[in-house]
């Protein structure tokens, strides 16, 4: 990416968006258009010279948006995580696949102004799998992208309708119009694992126990985590998963043999995680307080995930291993941070 790009990032405030915004300014690319429900976070205010407060579900926001583009690149980040979507499935479906599709058509008629693809970046979910029950997940292994597409959360369904629609949009797109388009959008996606950061703190995930844990250990508080000790997750720290959208947006078209990638790093059980903050904090108060209905979407994840495809085609590789997320940036930036 270059100075000539015109970037929008949707959700910025997330913890995606903060890791994102630093890098891409540290880039030096183009102008980047932030958006938000929520008024941008101070630390993000220097960075980002552009910011529009709105909700991805308001048609006045695409007005304005619209207005700011065509944009080069899209990086749609806002979403609302599993756990909160189960909460309240209809607004998680109107956040995560009403705003989706709005941003994708957006996206689209941009790529006929420019004449070009624009590339859109599409952060997806482990949540898109539904493993039936424990022991198929015990079984079943490092899962590929194809494997046990059946979600069990609203937030997964929500996930894999967009990858279709994503896909959709950048190679079926009004397949019956008389006057094909013009361009098509280049839609590229990653399957996340659970994301843990040293700056930030998730909100209404299922994964967040892993976070929760090292951050409420860091600030000496007590911690009930709402799984079991041997729930096993695939997870990634924030710096990889950054490194990961930066890597699959600059791949060349012609490497991609998919538009939906795996990546992972590590699968520990929370039992182990909570080894690896007791090495660091061993005061942590940290109890197992099992929430049935939150483990079960937990058991319904797969363990680890197969990323060869991602590998292969666009050579990525996790720079941080679970000891060394921990030992190199989370416990370091943690302390730096609660001090
Ligand atoms: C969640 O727990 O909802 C997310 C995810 C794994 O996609 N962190």
């Amino acid at each position: 990416m270059d100075s000539s790009e015109v970037i929008l990032i949707t959700g910025a405030n997330g913890e995606i968006g903060h890791g994102l915004i630093h890098a891409l300014c540290a880039r030096g690319v183009g102008r980047i258009l932030a958006t938000d429900v929520q008024p941008l976070d101070a630390i993000l205010a220097t960075t980002c010279q552009e910011f529009v407060q709105g909700d991805i579900t308001d048609p006045a926001l695409f007005a304005e948006l619209d207005r700011g583009g065509p944009f080069t690149t899209v990086f749609h980040l806002a979403s609302i995580l599993s756990t909160k979507a189960e909460r309240d499935p209809e607004l998680a479906h109107r956040v995560n696949v009403d705003g989706t599709l709005a941003l994708l058509q957006m996206a689209h008629a941009h790529s006929q102004r420019l004449r070009r693809p624009v590339r859109f970046l599409y952060p997806s979910s482990i949540a898109v799998h539904g493993l039936p029950n424990l022991e198929a997940k015990q079984r079943a292994g490092p899962i590929a992208e194809d494997e046990w597409l059946t979600p069990a959360t609203m937030y997964g369904c929500n996930k894999l309708a967009c990858e279709h629609l994503g896909r959709y949009y950048s190679t079926h797109y009004r397949r019956l119009s008389p006057e094909p388009p013009a361009a098509h959008i280049d839609f590229r996606c990653l399957r996340f694992p659970g994301l843990i950061s040293a700056q930030t703190v998730p909100t209404g995930g299922t994964s967040d126990y892993g976070p929760e844990m090292l951050h409420h250990a860091a600030q000496g508080k007590p911690y009930a985590c709402f799984v079991r000790p041997d729930a096993r997750l695939p997870f990634m720290v924030m710096p990889d998963a950054i490194r990961a959208m930066l890597l699959l947006v600059e791949a060349p078209r012609q490497q991609l043999r998919r538009q939906v990638y795996n990546v992972t790093s590590f699968s520990p059980s929370a039992e182990e995680i909570l080894q690896a903050v007791r090495r660091a904090f061993p005061q942590a108060q940290v109890s197992f307080e099992p929430d049935v209905n939150r483990q079960g979407i937990v058991d319904s994840w797969p363990a680890d995930v197969d990323d060869s495809a991602a590998r292969d085609d666009w050579g990525w590789r996790p720079e941080y291993g679970f000891e060394r997320a921990f030992e190199e940036y989370l416990v370091p930036a943690v302390r730096q941070r609660y001090a």
